[in-house]
C-alpha cells in the first residue's frame, strides 16, 4: 500500500462525468497529488530518491539549484537532502497557487539546512542563472511543444559547465507494437494500484490536450541542440523515463 495515513486518496475521476474538463493543477488535485502521482507514474519514488544522490554528485559550491514545476516539493526536498556543497540555494517554481501554498508548508515542516525559496511563477519566464542542478521532473510534458526548445535553451544558457539537467518524462515510442504494449502495461500498473477502468479512461481524456509526450530520440536531439554535451537515459520504467543532460 503506497498511501500513508497523512496522504489523501485520489478519487477525482471515480464517478462517471457527463463532460470531462481539461486536467488542471487546482486545489482538488493538489490535495491528493502525492497519492495520484505515486499510483500513476511507475518509478516516481525511485526517481525522487535518486535526485538526492544526483544532487550530491553535481551541486557546485556557490551555485543555484532549480526545481521547475515543483508541485508539492518532493524533488525539492530530495535536492535539499543531497546538497553537500557550500553556499548554494534551491529555487522551486510552480505556477499553481494551490501547489505552491502546500509546497511552502511541506518545505517549512522539514527544517532543511539548505536555503530553499518556493516561488509562484511561470517557468517559461523564470530567470535561470549560475545553475549547477536543474530538475524538470515530469513538467516539460505539460509545456506547449513549441515552447520546449526555447525553455531548454534558456536552462542550458543559465547553467555552469559541468552542471546537470535531470529531465523526467512520460514518453511514446516510434515502434507501434512497443508503444501499444507499454501503454497497456502502464494501464495495468494503474489498475494494480487501485484505479478502475472508468478512472483511467476519464483521466486519460482530461490529459489528452494537456500532457503531450514525445519520443526519447526527440528529447535527446533537442537537449544536444540546446548545448548539453552528454545526454542519456539513466532510468526507465515502461513509458516513463528520466534523462541526464550534462553541460
Ligand atoms: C514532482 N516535479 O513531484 N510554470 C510552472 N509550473 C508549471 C508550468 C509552468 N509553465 N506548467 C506546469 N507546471 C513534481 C511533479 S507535476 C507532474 C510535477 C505531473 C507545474 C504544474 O502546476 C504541476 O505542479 C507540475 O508542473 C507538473 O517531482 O503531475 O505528472
Amino acid at each position: 500500500m503506497l498511501v500513508s495515513p497523512a496522504m489523501s486518496k485520489d478519487q477525482i475521476y471515480n464517478e462517471s462525468m457527463a463532460k470531462i474538463a481539461d486536467f488542471s493543477f487546482d486545489a482538488q488535485v493538489a490535495d491528493v497529488f502525492t497519492d495520484m502521482i505515486e499510483r500513476s507514474v511507475p518509478g516516481y519514488r525511485s526517481i525522487i530518491t535518486m535526485i538526492e544522490t544526483l544532487t550530491q554528485h553535481y551541486a557546485q559550491p556557490g551555485s543555484t539549484l532549480y526545481d521547475l514545476g515543483c508541485s508539492l516539493g518532493a524533488a525539492t526536498l530530495s535536492m535539499a537532502r543531497g546538497l553537500k556543497a557550500e553556499n548554494c540555494r534551491i529555487i522551486a517554481v510552480d505556477n499553481s497557487a494551490a501547489m505552491v501554498e502546500r509546497c511552502r508548508t511541506a518545505v517549512g515542516r522539514k527544517h532543511t539546512c539548505a536555503s530553499v525559496r518556493v516561488v509562484e511563477g511561470d517557468i517559461l519566464t523564470t530567470e535561470i542563472s549560475n545553475a549547477s542542478v536543474v530538475v524538470l521532473n515530469f513538467t516539460l510534458q505539460f509545456i506547449p511543444p513549441k515552447e520546449r526548445a526555447p525553455l531548454l535553451q534558456r536552462i542550458c544558457d543559465g547553467m555552469r559547465p559541468g552542471g546537470v539537467l535531470i529531465l523526467s518524462e512520460k514518453v511514446v515510442f516510434e515502434d507501434d507494437h512497443l508503444n501499444g504494449l507499454l501503454f497497456d502495461i502502464h494501464h495495468d500498473f494503474k489498475r494494480a494500484h487501485g484505479y478502475s477502468d472508468l478512472e483511467i479512461s476519464q483521466k486519460r481524456s482530461a490529459l489528452e490536450n494537456v500532457l503531450v509526450p514525445e519520443t526519447i530520440p526527440s528529447h535527446r536531439d533537442r537537449l544536444l541542440s540546446a548545448g548539453f554535451t552528454s545526454v542519456d537515459v539513466w532510468f526507465q520504467c515502461f513509458n516513463f523515463m528520466s534523462m541526464l543532460a550534462v553541460k
